[in-house]
């Protein structure tokens, strides 16, 4: 179905960040140690980002001058809980004056617990591979609760199923095999139990909370006749994640691209397709596809069972900005033929606010907010513009 598709009331028109790609001088998680490893692997470290830390009220005032009503930012767990037990009312009051601001600028906060970053004494003490892992980060989301009070929407935990593909680390082991061959189911239900255990706590802490987590949709395409195969390579990289949801109240849908499965010539004997020569790439590498979004919701509809969605993400990166809007058309309409299909989509919230540290680099800009990198001048670009209009005017392109 195509058309022009009014979003409901109190739908949400936003931008997203995280903390470890834009507030800088995280020094205390695992990111930041890797990242200045004698042996790092990352092509520049995260240094000052877009010292968000200090200038998070210039970038809240943008996004709400230009006509975008939510913000999704994490909070950093090295900064709240720096060692083990150990409290930092300072941070938790920084986190609490951000969402202020938001309020104070009518925008909605959105507030994701966990964002890629660890503290370092996490890794130390086994990840989540440790037995009490859920119960370490539910406690975490117990402290955090405590600046949340007035808080609807919070995030426990960003792209579980990313973090468990991407789980090596950003030093050269010395090995030649950083990243492991498959996904651990054991790391995923570990995952998952300590997003059940934090959603717990944060229903008892705050009555009338919204609890989900984000799943990255990698809209798995099976080569005709590999419909089998597709199945059974996403079970594990996502859609066991979105069963998980089941009993949330929201999922967050994350979107940027599309993955065909099908024939390879490893021990396995199928996995994702090349792209062919010529094929129309974004600065990341990955296939131009805006329709993903359309069938990223749609799948997540269908294997929740009907959850109520928010796009926690999406956007591409590009070095020509007419580019971007090209693309975030594209991807809307797309989002509006799946809820005239009868997709619950509740915000749309952009990837992302600035151009901000992509886990290893500056280069793929993904803002709607450009920051120079050494005066951290922002430069709102014609898409953040362009967005907000389209937040103004509630109708999605058709
Ligand atoms: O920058 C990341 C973000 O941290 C998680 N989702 C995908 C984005 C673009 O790669």
């Amino acid at each position: 179905m195509t058309g022009t598709v009014t979003v409901p009331a109190g739908f949400l028109w936003g931008a997203a960040t995280a903390a470890h790609q834009v507030e800088g001088g995280n020094v205390n998680t695992t990111n930041w140690a890797d990242e200045y490893h004698p042996r790092a692997t990352v092509s520049e470290p995260s240094g000052d980002a877009c010292d968000s830390y200090h200038r998070y009220p210039e970038d809240i005032a943008l996004l709400a001058g230009a006509g975008l009503t939510a913000y999704r930012f994490s909070i950093e767990w090295a900064r709240i809980e720096p060692e083990e037990g150990v409290v930092s009312h300072a941070q938790l009051a920084h986190y609490r004056n951000m969402i202020e601001t938001c309020r104070q600028l009518g925008v909605e906060p959105v507030v994701t617990l966990h964002h890629f970053s660890f503290p370092r004494w996490w890794r130390a003490r086994g990840g989540w591979g440790a037995p009490d892992s859920a119960a370490v980060f539910a406690n975490y989301a117990r402290i955090a609760s405590s600046i949340l009070t007035d808080v609807t929407w919070v995030i426990t935990i960003n792209e579980p199923n990313m973090m468990v593909v991407n789980s090596e680390s950003t030093v050269d082991t010395g090995t030649g095999v950083n990243a492991p061959d498959e996904p651990d189911p054991s790391l995923a239900r570990a995952i998952a139990a300590a997003h059940h255990a934090a959603t717990e706590v944060l229903h008892e802490q705050l009555p009338g909370v919204k609890v989900g987590w984000t799943i990255a949709n990698q809209v798995y395409q099976a080569v005709p006749g590999w419909e089998a195969q597709r199945d059974a390579w996403q079970y594990w990289r996502e859609d066991f994640y979105l069963e998980q949801a089941r009993e949330d109240d929201f999922i967050g849908v994350q979107s940027y691209l599309r993955t065909v499965i099908g024939p390879t010539e490893d021990a396995r004997g199928y996995g994702p397709q090349e792209w062919p020569e010529g094929t129309d790439r974004t600065l990341t590498g990955w296939e131009y596809y805006p329709e993903a979004l359309g069938h990223a919701l749609r799948h997540t509809w269908d294997v929740t069972g009907g959850v109520p969605m928010m796009v926690t993400e999406n956007g591409i990166a590009a070095s020509d900005d007419e580019r971007r809007i090209a693309y975030t058309t594209g991807a809307l309409a797309a989002m509006g033929d799946a809820m005239a299909d009868g997709c619950d989509v509740r915000g749309y919230l952009h990837w992302s606010l600035l151009d901000n540290y992509e886990w290893g680099s500056f280069a793929p800009t993904f803002g709607l907010i450009a920051v120079d990198r050494r005066t951290f001048e922002r430069t709102p670009k014609p898409s953040l513009v362009w967005l907000g209009g389209i937040a103004r005017g509630g109708a999605l392109p058709g």
